[in-house]
This record gives structure tokens, sequence and C-alpha cells, in this order.
């Protein structure tokens, strides 16, 4: 198997409890005879794991007569390594993971007639064909955290706005408690640093009369990418006002911990709504909104809203005074002027 057609699911049993193994004997040289008995698996077939694993990055000592140790875990987002420690009840129960993919968004599409994906994560190391709104590109290169999230709830369809809100407010407060940065929120979906953005999400929904049969909410977050790289992919594209990354090539922010972080904030919120509390939920976006209070212009296809931004209502819809009325936007781009 070459190295673009890797996947792997959180079901990948050897792997996963061959790792579990090694973890739990990190001081000490474990043999390949107990990893064998334990797993099932010969002794060649503990080897050609443990290359595997290595494959994987894993960084794993042999030593003839004593074993293998493991000394350094991999940074790549495997689902054992989201899964572990994961403080999630539904969002990341069971998670799809490529190390290179069309879009994740599609496999989710793909994922969302099956029974028992409620809360399923995709997540790719890089996408060939990312996506953005309205079929934009999105430049999703290798070091980002490309995902998407299958969500079934119970919701009716006016309530598909509040998940843009959900997933840019969980973004910001993860990024400030793991990263110790203060992103902005720009409506109705960007996280942006120095005005630059970090992240995008769009939300992908299939409604049945008035309810919601699922959610697709694709998230791309540069985490550490280079922003040149994404300039350059995007440069062209009418709405790019600059990318930024959340941490340097050279730090050792660990992406796993940070996404952990990230999906549990996302599940508080998503448990907020499900008991009706919005307005804590909408005056947590406000406060970090770099969009409220300014004036500035709304492009959808339905044409183009010049006004002031004065608040968002509880379902995440933009308020915009304009010629001495308020108006409620649900879509748009916004410029500011
Ligand atoms: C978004 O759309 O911001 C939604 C992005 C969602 C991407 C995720 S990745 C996982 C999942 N699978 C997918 O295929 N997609 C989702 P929108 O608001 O329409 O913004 C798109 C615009 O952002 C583009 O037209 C560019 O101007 C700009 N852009 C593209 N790539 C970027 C990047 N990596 N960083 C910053 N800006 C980017």
């Amino acid at each position: 198997m070459t190295n673009k057609q890797r996947s792997y699911t959180s079901l990948d049993d050897t792997l996963e409890k061959m790792v579990r193994l090694l973890k739990s004997h990190r001081s000490e040289y474990i043999s390949g005879e107990e990893l064998g008995r334990s797993l099932g698996l010969s002794r060649a077939a503990v080897w050609k794991n443990v290359k595997k694993l290595q494959s994987l990055g894993y960084k794993i000592n042999s030593k003839q007569k004593s074993g293998y140790r493991l000394t350094a875990k991999t940074s790549m987002m495997l689902p054992w390594e989201i899964s572990d420690g994961l403080q999630t009840e539904t969002i990341g129960r069971k998670i799809y993971y490529f190390d290179a993919i069309d879009s994740t968004q599609i496999f989710a599409l793909k994922l969302a007639a099956r029974p028992y994906e409620n809360g399923s994560i995709v997540i790719a190391k890089r996408q060939t064909r990312g996506k953005g709104r309205q079929d934009r590109k999105w430049a999703s290169p290798s070091g980002g955290i490309w995902l998407s999230i299958l969500l079934k709830p119970n919701f009716q369809v006016s309530q598909v706005s509040l998940f843009p809100m959900l997933t840019s407010l969980a973004l910001a407060i993860s990024i400030e408690k793991t990263l110790k940065l203060r992103p902005k929120l720009k409506w109705p979906n960007d996280v942006t640093l120095n005005n630059k953005k970090v992240a995008g999400i769009l939300v992908d929904a299939s409604v049945e009369s008035n309810q919601i049969d699922y959610l697709i909410i694709g998230i791309g977050i540069n985490f550490r990418v280079k922003p040149g790289a994404i300039n350059k992919i995007a440069k062209t594209s009418k709405n790019f006002y600059g990318a930024a990354t959340l941490v340097g090539k050279k730090s050792d922010d660990d992406p796993i911990a940070f996404l952990q972080a990230f999906l549990f904030e996302l599940e508080q919120l998503y448990n907020k709504v499900i008991a009706n509390n919005l307005r804590g939920i909408k005056n947590d976006w406000e406060k970090r909104s770099s969009t409220i209070g300014k004036n500035v212009i709304v492009s959808s296809t339905s044409g183009k809203i010049k006004g002031r931004a004065v608040g968002i209502d509880d379902d995440g819809a933009l308020l915009v005074s304009s010629k001495g009325k308020v108006q409620r936007l649900l879509v748009g781009d916004i410029s500011q002027i």
C-alpha cells in the first residue's frame, strides 16, 4: 500500500491494541513473545506490525532478547491517538483517518446513509479537493487539521444556522485554552488571527420536511501550515483575505491535544443547544467577534447589503442596521468598510 492510499478507522484493532500495550510498558521493554501472546500474533506478525507503527511515526526501540519499547508517539492524527484521552460521548465515537482524500466532506456524506454513524469523524492529513462554502476551494496541504463531523440531531431546520456559530465558538475557546492565543470570530464562520483566516467552517445539511436528517460540519484548521503556500493557492479567489497558521513550524504544540480539546468544547456547546441554552452561546460568540459594531457590506446570492453589524440573533443570524431598519441575515460574506 502506498502512503497515499493509507486509511485507518478507529476499529483497526491490531495496531490500536499494540500501541496500547506499548504505551502501558513505556518504562520497560516488552518481549515480542508477550506482545504476540496478548495480540494473538506470531513473532513475525508482531515484527511486521512494529514496522508498520514505525512507518506511522512511532519511535519504537527494539533490542535483541529484551523486545520492544515505545520512546515517542506519533504526531499523525490516527484514530486511536485521537480517542486516547478524548472526553466526549458522541462526537468522535468512530473515527476515519486518511493520508489523502478528495474531501472529508464527500466521505462523510457516504457515511450519512449508514446507521450508527452519529458523531463519526472523518479526518485527513491532506485533501486534494477541499471545499469551502458554495463550492469554493479550500487549500488543504499537510500540516492542517481537515475534518468532517457527522451529526444526526433531533432538531428543526431553522436550527441549522446555529452550527457555524457553535463550531467557530468551540474553535475559539479551544485555541484560547490550549494555545493561549486570542482569536477573533468573523461572521458567519471564520476564525481569524491578526485579521487573517486561520479556520473555516462549512455545514452541509440534509433535511426532511421540517426536521434535520443529518448535518455534516466541515472544519478546516490551519494548525501548522505555511501561510505563504496557502496564499499562493487561494490568492486568486475573490473573497480571500490572507491565511494564518495557529502554530509555527518549530513549535511542539500537539495537534491531537488541540483537536481533543476542540471536540470536547464543541460537544459541551452542542449539549447546551439540546438543553435550549442559547443565550450564553450567543453572548460568548459576540464577545469574540470582529464584526459587531463595524460598518459592513454583506454579499450573498440575493445581493449586497450595506449597514452596521449590531449583533447576532440567538440562532446565529447577523443583525444589520441599514436605512433605519434592522435586517436578519442568515448567509453571506462580509467585508468591512
Ligand atoms: C470555508 O468556506 O471557510 C469552509 C472551509 C471548510 C473546509 C473543511 S476542511 C474539512 C472539510 N472538507 C472539505 O472539503 N471542506 C471542509 P468559505 O467561507 O467559503 O471560505 C472559502 C475561502 O477561504 C476561499 O475562497 C479562499 O478565499 C479562502 N481559503 C481557502 N483555503 C484557505 C485556507 N487554508 N486558509 C485560509 N483561507 C483559505
